[in-house]
């Protein structure tokens, strides 16, 4: 017994001087929360979590979240220490070019890392919708004698964490859900950057989650194993909340002159500094990077403990196969990300005949039609489903009785919404959608670049999406928000100019693979283009496209979203002027892009450089596509309030004006 709280003790002290070394060796991190956190690191990784390092991606694996991500030399050290495809040199590479340990966790570099964390508050946030992630798998595919999803989501969360609004939103949801498979632990060491936290934070944390709903324990000693890995045995057994246990850390504990003090936070203790942390822990001062013998050998068993499970589990999903075949098929084909057969068929197709359409409404159509044929396509929106029409109407809303819902009440929460979605989109076989006014991506701008840096794909659905929302006025009407979507990188953004161009606007979305998917609707009516005149809009994934043309153009106009009917009236009155004026529309810089030198010089030939833009937002960017002879119809103001049709009078979105803008160039 005894000897085991020594090995246990050796094994924590040893993370704290390989993180102090670490953190050292780089000239730059965070070596305070991990040296604080170890113990409540080891509850995790020795006990309390179903894993296998040598199979990392094990379905029913328990998902942890560093919601702290500049305490990530504490996951690296215990990714390394348990056996996951992470070495002692990758440890020494800690924040150098191209390694698998950068300055804060990375998905995709190192299996192991489930989620990028950095700015607090996100990992905390996608934590929840892991868990919802997890409770739509098990509701959906695990039937009697087959739990096949069963797995917990635990994270380290920090002061940082827990002061970011973004928390309070998806703790809020959490508690509303009863998601009782959220596990997290608060590393409550009383320091951020500034100092005592008391500075600025003085709520009492406890009360608050009690009034989220949450199940909330506290234990008084950090470095008392046996009291959190109780704790986290007591939120195990809690089911219906989620829970989170608060952990009196001292950050850089066993540091003589740094613990507890805010110099630990962000900065290298100093070699002297290190030396000392080594003696106070009866590690050799001159020796750098030491696991001891029984410490690796120790946490390597423990990181083949869930092979077992896994086998077991593999033996469930085999007979799976065979009592559930449809199910089974179903859930590896999505894993896999590609869609059942058949799907597309279930598109609807538009006529000029169904009269005018908002392309809100095309979109709800689309949603609709093609719900039966993916059973995993789930989403909701911000207190706006009925404006942005994204109801699954035949399906039920996910509730604390019914997680095989499909429809999210996310609540006015745009900032929490966005990050659920993406917890959603990192769990396998699910295609999470969340809607709201276009505006309001400004609400959730740090999830939206999350979800592009790590490459996954949630559909953000952005309706409301110019001036032609009308009344609601200035503070409605998005203006610089397209622009500054497109900057981002790995965005796929898709403005689609009536309702068929939204019908191939979702297909892209559904069948692309390589980040987050913006899809930016009209609240007012448009017309439909006659897919029997006009090129059709499958063209649309080529992202620009020539949507009518006249023989020897000497004018190209070029729109999106909205402004496409428009510049297709101006192209007929142009016409009856004598002036051939060519009609490309553009749904998506990012896809046009991509094409060939060839297709671009087609829509665009360098010899026809009278060009005109027209979108209802920023002349930003459009440069590139008008050439220094084009010019550009755009908002260079905030709007109004004001009916629609009279806001597009007043800004110049009328087709005299384009056939006024369109001759200009060419006198
Ligand atoms: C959204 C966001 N704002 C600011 C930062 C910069 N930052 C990194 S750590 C930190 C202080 C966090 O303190 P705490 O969470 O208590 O961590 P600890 O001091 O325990 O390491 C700040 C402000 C950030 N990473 N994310």
């Amino acid at each position: 017994m005894e000897q085991k709280k020594n090995l246990v003790e050796t094994a924590i002290n040893t993370v704290r001087v390989l993180a102090a070394d670490a953190v050292q060796k780089a000239n730059s991190g965070h070596p305070g929360m991990p040296m604080g956190a170890a113990p409540m690191a080891h509850v995790l990784w020795a006990e309390a979590m179903t894993y296998n390092a040598q199979s990392p991606d094990w379905i029913n694996r328990d998902r942890f979240i560093l919601s702290a991500g500049h305490g990530c030399m504490l996951q690296y050290i215990y990714l390394f220490l348990t056996g996951y495809d992470i070495s002692m040199d990758d440890l020494k590479s800690f924040r150098q070019l191209h390694s698998k340990t950068p300055g804060h966790p990375e998905y995709g570099l190192l299996k192991g890392i489930e989620v990028t964390t950095g700015p607090l508050g996100q990992g905390f946030a996608n934590g929840v919708g892991f868990a919802i992630g997890q409770k739509f798998l098990a509701a959906r595919y695990n039937k009697p004698g087959f739990e096949l999803f069963n797995y917990h989501i635990y994270s380290i969360c920090s002061d940082g964490d827990l002061n970011e609004g973004v928390s309070a939103e998806a703790a809020s949801l959490a508690g509303h859900l009863k998601l009782g498979n959220i596990i997290y632990l608060y590393d409550d060491n009383h320091i951020s950057i500034e100092g005592d936290t008391a500075i600025a934070f003085t709520e009492d944390v406890a009360k608050r989650f009690e009034a989220y709903g949450w199940h909330v324990q506290i234990v008084k000693d950090g470095n008392d194993v046996k009291a959190i890995a109780d704790a986290v045995q007591k939120a195990k057994a809690e089911t219906s909340r989620p829970s989170i246990i608060n952990v009196r850390t001292h950050i850089a504990y066993g540091s003589p002159n740094k613990v507890d003090t805010a110099g630990a936070h962000g900065s290298p203790l100093g070699d002297a500094e290190v030396k000392l942390v080594k003696q106070n822990l009866g590690f050799d001062p001159e020796q750098f990077f030491v696991v001891p013998d029984e410490v690796l050998k120790f946490y390597r068993d423990c990181g083949k403990k869930g092979a077992e499970k896994e086998n077991a589990w593999n033996a469930l999903f085999s007979e799976y196969r065979k009592t559930h075949a449809d199910l089974a098929q179903e859930f590896e084909s999505l894993s896999r990300g590609q869609l059942p057969s058949g799907w597309k068929d279930k598109l609807p197709v538009f006529k000029p005949e169904d009269g005018k359409l908002a392309t809100r409404q095309a979109s709800g159509k689309v949603l609709n039609a093609i719900a039966d044929a993916l059973p995993t396509l789930i989403g909701g929106a911000a207190d706006l489903a009925p404006s942005t029409e994204t109801f699954l109407k035949k399906y039920p809303s996910f509730t604390p009785d019914n997680y095989s819902g499909r429809n999210f009440h996310f609540g006015i929460r745009e900032h929490g919404m966005g990050s659920v979605l993406n917890g959603m989109a990192l769990t396998p076989a699910i295609i999470p959608y969340g809607a709201t006014f276009l505006i309001f991506s400004e609400y959730m701008r740090p999830p939206i670049r999350l979800a592009a840096i790590m490459k996954i794909r949630p559909i953000f659905v952005y309706t409301h999406d110019s001036i032609g929302l009308g009344e609601d006025g200035t503070t409605h009407q998005p203006i610089e928000q397209l622009i500054s979507l497109r900057s981002i990188p790995n965005i796929l953004l898709l403005r689609p100019a009536d309702a068929n161009e939204t019908v191939q606007a979702w297909r892209v979305a559904l069948e692309y693979q390589n980040g987050p998917v913006v899809i930016v609707l009209t609240r007012q009516g448009l017309p439909v283009i006659d897919q029997s005149k006009y090129t059709a809009a499958t063209e649309l994934e080529k992202g620009a496209y020539i949507l009518s043309d006249v023989e020897k153009p000497a004018v190209i106009l070029m729109a999106t979203g909205s402004e496409v009917s428009l510049i297709m009236e101006a192209q007929a009155k142009l016409k009856e002027q004598g002036i051939a004026a060519r009609v490309v529309s553009m749904p998506s810089w990012e896809l046009f892009e991509k094409q060939d030198a060839a297709y671009k010089e087609k829509v665009f030939p360098w010899s026809i450089r009278k060009r005109l833009a027209v979108e209802t937002g920023s002349p930003l960017g459009w440069h590139k596509y008008v050439t220094d002879e084009g010019s550009i119809l755009a908002m260079t103001t905030f709007g109004e309030s004001a009916p629609a049709g009279d806001l597009m009078k007043f800004f110049g979105f009328t087709v005299d004006n384009v056939v006024k803008k369109a001759k200009d160039l060419l006198s």
